[in-house]
């Protein structure tokens, strides 16, 4: 089995990503860090408890950073709605939030398992960021950290060059870049095209009839609204939902299509770019990143 630990700002999108990393087989989820972005680290907890107990997993959620490192928070109720699922109003899960700090969690795990865990970032890097300046030989004990951020190679979400997760908390992003540690960066351009799902891709999935097809559209309608509102005009799979987070997909593409490139930097100077933070590639980066299309998803929803 794989080993997976999580960090993610569990809205709708993310909490997709967890169940498909929670159902795929050879996947085992060490455990989750929440972190201030979409919606709030208590909230975000929350969501990611419901996603768990949905999935009849004991995966143990913990609670990190409640803001970026520097900046003030920046939440995305716009987008996944009051409680970022979509309005749903799920139940608090039983199984409440571990009584230990994200960060500290992430480390511990690393540390009694180097070179086994895969980290998986889907949202703003301030718990990473904080994980390496507490403990930075975890650096070198984390194989892979594949995260979703940054706009290589498209415009952002945020503004013309920034993507949300990286825009929220640039300072963190540029350590974590920084820091050593092997990076795959599944940036913005990879949550568009080929990835969105159009209508006949979601009544497909609500021809499943499971619990977890209607939980991947139910929890997003607020995304769907918005995202329909935002983009009536143009490519239909633009105007699509991008469900899930495509960082749990891009983990298994082919060893022989992944485009490593440890040396991405992060530019935290929002002030010096009039506003504009994007994780910006200095030389080759930008085209040395996945392949279009995404992979098949092997989990079952
Ligand atoms: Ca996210």
């Amino acid at each position: 089995m794989r080993k997976f630990w999580i960090d993610t700002d569990t809205a709708s999108d993310d909490a997709v990503a967890i169940l498909m990393a929670l159902r795929w087989p050879d996947v085992h989820v060490e455990g989750i860090s929440v972190v201030a972005g979409n919606v709030p680290v208590e909230m975000g907890g929350r969501n990611a408890r419901y996603t768990v107990e949905l999935c009849g997993r004991q995966t143990p959620v913990y609670l990190g950073l409640p803001r970026p490192l520097l900046r003030e928070p920046s939440w995305a109720y716009f987008f996944h709605g009051p409680d970022g699922m979509g309005g749903m109003n799920y139940l608090e899960a039983k199984r409440p939030a571990e009584n230990k700090h994200g960060v500290d969690a992430l480390i511990e795990a690393v540390q009694a398992a180097p070179g086994e865990i895969t980290l998986v970032t889907l949202g703003p890097l301030s718990n990473i960021a904080t994980a390496l300046r507490v403990a930075p030989d975890i650096a070198e004990k984390i194989p892979m950290c594949y995260i979703m951020g940054g706009a290589a190679a498209c415009l952002g979400n945020v503004t013309p060059a920034a993507e949300f997760n990286i825009w929220v908390d640039p300072e963190a992003a540029r350590m974590v870049f920084k820091s050593g540690m092997p990076i795959l960066m599944v940036g913005w351009e990879h949550c568009r095209g080929a990835a969105n799902l159009d209508d006949a891709d979601m009544a497909h999935v609500r021809g499943f009839k499971t619990k977890y097809a209607d939980f991947a559209i139910d929890c997003n309608a607020h995304a769907i609204k918005t995202n329909a509102a935002h983009h009536r005009e143009g490519n239909p799979r633009e105007d699509a939902e991008r469900i899930p987070d495509v960082a749990v997909g891009g983990v298994d593409q082919p060893e022989d299509q992944q485009q490593r490139e440890h040396q991405l930097a992060a530019d935290a100077a929002r002030e010096k770019h009039d506003d504009l933070p994007v994780a910006r590639a200095p030389d080759r980066a930008a085209r040395r990143l996945l392949p279009s299309p995404m992979p098949e998803c092997g989990a079952k929803v």
